[in-house]
């Protein structure tokens, strides 16, 4: 499939998608997120694909949604028209999808990262919900799910000021997993999806989906949730090929079943 915001490619069962507006530092209009949504529907459908990477370019991540295609939003299209609804594609995808950082991370930059479920920063990656310095606010999770990864303070800070986050700052707080020298962004984002993808991928779903429901549940819900999927990962051939594996000193060869 032909897009023209974003460039979609493939790595083993790696699967890559690179957000393509360099002229607009990456700046998110309706037309991109159509075709990310696009490109990952065709990577969750793949079973040749166990993992997703989502990076943009040296200088920017993305600098947050279009101000120039918002600029003449009413509030009634914005209604009628559910703006945003269809940004949640990424954030429903059951695949594991890591966010290479490098350059601005803004606005709807910052919340399609935090959608993702890790984050690995550039060195020169910077934060930041500066929606407030244009008489709006963050309209795509930002201020939930900043809220839930950094505190309540430092969210307050940021999306009341649009202070941003250089990445050293966001690695001690705890947004992204790690910061790695910009020219081994992609090196080490590859190295991490690739290590995911090899592992079986109804173990890999079910963590990922376990984790989230942290985010979503009380503890001893949460637990129970953790428990019920534990227990059903011993109907599938890979936890034999695992176990016996480990016990017959070799690698595994999972079969994704
Ligand atoms: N939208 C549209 N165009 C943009 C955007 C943007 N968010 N960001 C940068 N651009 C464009 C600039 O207009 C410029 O275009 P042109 O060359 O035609 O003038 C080009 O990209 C390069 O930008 P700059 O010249 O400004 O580059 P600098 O290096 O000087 O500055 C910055 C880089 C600091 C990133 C600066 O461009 C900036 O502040 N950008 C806006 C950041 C921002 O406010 N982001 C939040 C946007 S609002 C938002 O994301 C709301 C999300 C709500 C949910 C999503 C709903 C869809």
């Amino acid at each position: 499939m032909g897009f023209e915001n974003i460039l979609v490619t493939t790595s083993g069962r790696v699967g890559i998608v690179t957000l393509n507006r360099p002229k607009a530092l990456n700046a998110l209009n309706g037309a991109l997120i159509a075709e990310l949504g696009q490109a990952l529907d065709q990577f969750e459908a793949d079973a040749g694909i166990g993992c997703i990477v989502l990076t943009g370019s040296d200088r920017a991540f993305a600098a947050g949604a279009d101000i120039k295609e918002m600029q003449a939003h009413t509030f009634p299209a914005t209604y009628t028209d559910d703006f945003i609804t269809s940004w949640e594609r990424l954030s429903r995808c059951r695949k594991p999808v890591i966010a290479a950082v490098a350059g601005h991370a803004l606005g709807g930059g910052c919340e399609l990262a935090m959608m993702c479920d890790i984050i690995l920063a550039a060195d020169n990656a910077r934060f930041g919900q500066p929606e407030i310095r244009l008489g709006v606010m963050p309209g795509a999770g930002g201020s939930q799910r900043l809220a839930r990864a950094i505190g309540k303070a430092k969210t307050m800070e940021m999306c009341l000021t649009g202070r941003t986050l250089s990445a050293e700052e966001a690695d001690r707080f705890g947004l992204v997993s790690r910061v790695v020298p910009l020219a081994n962004l992609m090196d080490e984002s590859m190295k991490l999806a690739e290590t995911i993808a090899s592992l079986s991928l109804p173990a890999v779903m079910m963590t990922k989906e376990s984790v989230n429901r942290a985010f979503e549940t009380t503890l001893s819900e949460g637990i129970r949730f953790e428990r019920r999927l534990f227990q059903a990962l011993f109907a599938t051939a890979d936890q034999k090929e695992g176990m016996s594996a480990f016990i017959d000193k070799r690698e595994p060869s999972f079969e994704n079943k």
